[in-house]
């Protein structure tokens, strides 16, 4: 291989300070592990010497603790975009320290195309092989990489042997053409494969090879609490309902879920129910829980954006590949989010609200209106284009201190107009066909937590005017309450 081999601190000196890096990978999967940690203590070691060292990251969605953590930690990150979900870069992005755009995960691919972020200096790639002529077999997630390899003037490979060899074969990699020459993205169902199993990258960019044997790991899910299971339930129970009285077709969509519990509840509430058939999904992360549904035959086919299985689902999947192999496809997040297919497809979104308001309008990603939770992900690309879009969040947080149902959203990701039903653990709203005042009237006899119905319904009664009524000066008034004792309960009109 005329490829030279290197270790990770030489890797980490092709990045220089004010860089622009992307990585591939897709949540922890496929992400780098030990390039980004050696960048990191480069930088710790600049910082020391006195030297200015920040990057500008992008990635395909969250990553790792050894990639937004380490480099958090180290102070490294100037730019980060477009999800993260790690307590430190949290810390860091509210601070000031590293400035965050927040995007949806299917644009930034052609952003960086388009030119809106400036060049690619450096794309680090996870791989299980790399050919002399720069034939790359990707990991377990794939994210943005096809875009920051074709575009980067670097490319470092991290050679990860711990990745399962007959991985090679579930990637689909494909890049659409940019306006004016874009055609439809060939996905008439999830199971059409339309690019190539192996990223192709100019051999003449990579600038070495870090053999790494770290495994990485993704966190195992806490277990099913009450509040869940009842969402999942209701969930549940909306979808049958809907299939019942011809609303959905007798075949059923393709689902997309979010990470998480609720999505796990969800899933396996639909494999209990009978009158649900055998389903797809258009989505962009596969969880333990799809492997279940596949072996009971009630999930038929996912493409997805990563595999993020925990180390007993990956050791399940890859111990029974020739199973899996047909019902798998793992893409760039261009093509497992695109909302153009999204729409054709006929997707059945569901994801999770922070809190939502009386009217339908739904925060998935500011605490208070002002802290950075996680981010937009994959939510919106999903919501605003599906057949129906389904918001889920429990009523009540930290033992009732907070409505998750309040007049007004503190910050908007996803607007009355794109959320088509709300389902919270007390019951279902759906919002399709109603105005405003009727959502308001939905959203609280049927979604709120009893103990919040009665100041929501004094709100309501007070807001005046015009088409969606509200009272501007009391607008907020759950959460001045909640900033200054503690509990929304106290709000004051
Ligand atoms: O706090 O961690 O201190 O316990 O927020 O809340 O209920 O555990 O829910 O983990 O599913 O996260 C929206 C953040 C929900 C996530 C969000 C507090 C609560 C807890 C977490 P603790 P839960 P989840 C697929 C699609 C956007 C991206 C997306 C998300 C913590 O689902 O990031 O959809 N979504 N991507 O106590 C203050 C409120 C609160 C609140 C909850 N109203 N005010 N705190 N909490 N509600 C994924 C990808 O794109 C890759």
């Amino acid at each position: 291989m005329s490829i030279p081999f290197i270790t990770a601190p030489e890797a980490a000196d092709f990045v220089k300070n004010g860089d622009n890096v992307g990585l591939s990978g897709f949540t922890a999967s496929g992400t780098p592990k030990v390039v980004t940690t050696a960048i990191a203590d480069k930088a710790t070691a600049e910082h020391a010497k006195g030297n200015p060292f920040k990057i500008n990251l992008f990635t395909g969605a969250s990553t790792n603790d050894y990639t937004d953590g380490a480099l958090a930690r180290a102070d490294a990150l100037n730019f980060r975009t477009p999800y993260q979900s790690c307590p430190d870069l949290r810390k860091s992005m509210n601070s000031g320290r590293t400035h965050y755009a927040d995007a949806h995960l299917s644009e930034l691919a052609q952003k960086l195309r388009y030119g809106f972020f400036g060049k690619i200096n450096v794309c680090i790639i996870e791989a299980q092989d790399v050919t002399e002529d720069g034939e790359i077999v990707l990991g377990t997630g794939v994210g943005n990489v096809p875009t920051f390899a074709m575009m980067a003037e670097k490319i470092i490979i991290e050679l990860n042997s711990t990745i399962h060899p007959k991985i090679r074969g579930l990637h689909d990699v494909y890049m659409p053409l940019d306006p004016p020459y874009r055609r439809e993205i060939p996905v008439y169902k999830p199971s059409d494969r339309i690019g190539s199993e192996v990223l192709k990258v100019d051999p003449k960019k990579i600038v070495g090879i870090v053999r790494t044997d770290n495994p990485g790991h993704v966190a195992p899910f806490s277990p099913l609490d009450e509040t869940t299971m009842q969402i999942g339930a209701n969930v549940c129970h909306f979808l049958a309902s809907e299939l019942k009285a011809g609303r959905l077709p007798k075949e059923f969509l393709p689902l997309q879920s979010g990470v998480g519990n609720v999505a796990n509840a969800v899933l396996s509430g639909l494999a209990a129910d009978a009158t649900i058939p055998a389903f797809t999904m258009y989505t962009e992360v596969v969880q333990d829980s799809v492997l279940k549904l596949m072996e009971q035959g009630k999930c038929t086919f996912a493409s997805t954006c990563s595999l993020s299985l925990s180390d007993d689902g990956l050791h399940e999947f890859f111990g029974n590949i020739d199973f899996f192999r047909d019902k798998v496809l793992i893409r760039p997040g261009e093509i497992s989010n695109n909302p153009e297919i999204v729409r054709r497809l006929g997707i059945i979104s569901m994801n999770t609200a922070l809190e939502a308001d009386i009217f339908g309008n739904v925060n998935s990603t500011h605490v208070l209106g002002t802290k950075m939770m996680n981010g937009i992900g994959g939510s919106g690309d999903f919501t605003r284009n599906a057949y129906v879009s389904i918001f889920s969040c429990p009523s009540i947080t930290k033992g009732g201190l907070i409505s998750n149902i309040v007049p007004m959203v503190s910050h908007l990701d996803h607007s009355e107009h794109s959320v088509a039903v709300l389902i919270t653990d007390q019951g279902i709203a759906d919002l399709r066909g109603k105005d405003p005042l009727q959502r308001a009237e939905t959203i609280i006899e049927n979604c709120a937590h009893p103990s919040y119905r009665p100041l929501l319904r004094d709100y309501l009664k007070l807001a005046k005017g015009g088409h969606t009524p509200h009272t501007l000066k009391s607008a907020f008034a759950f959460h001045q309450a909640f900033i200054e004792s503690g509990n929304m309960a106290d709000a004051k009109f």
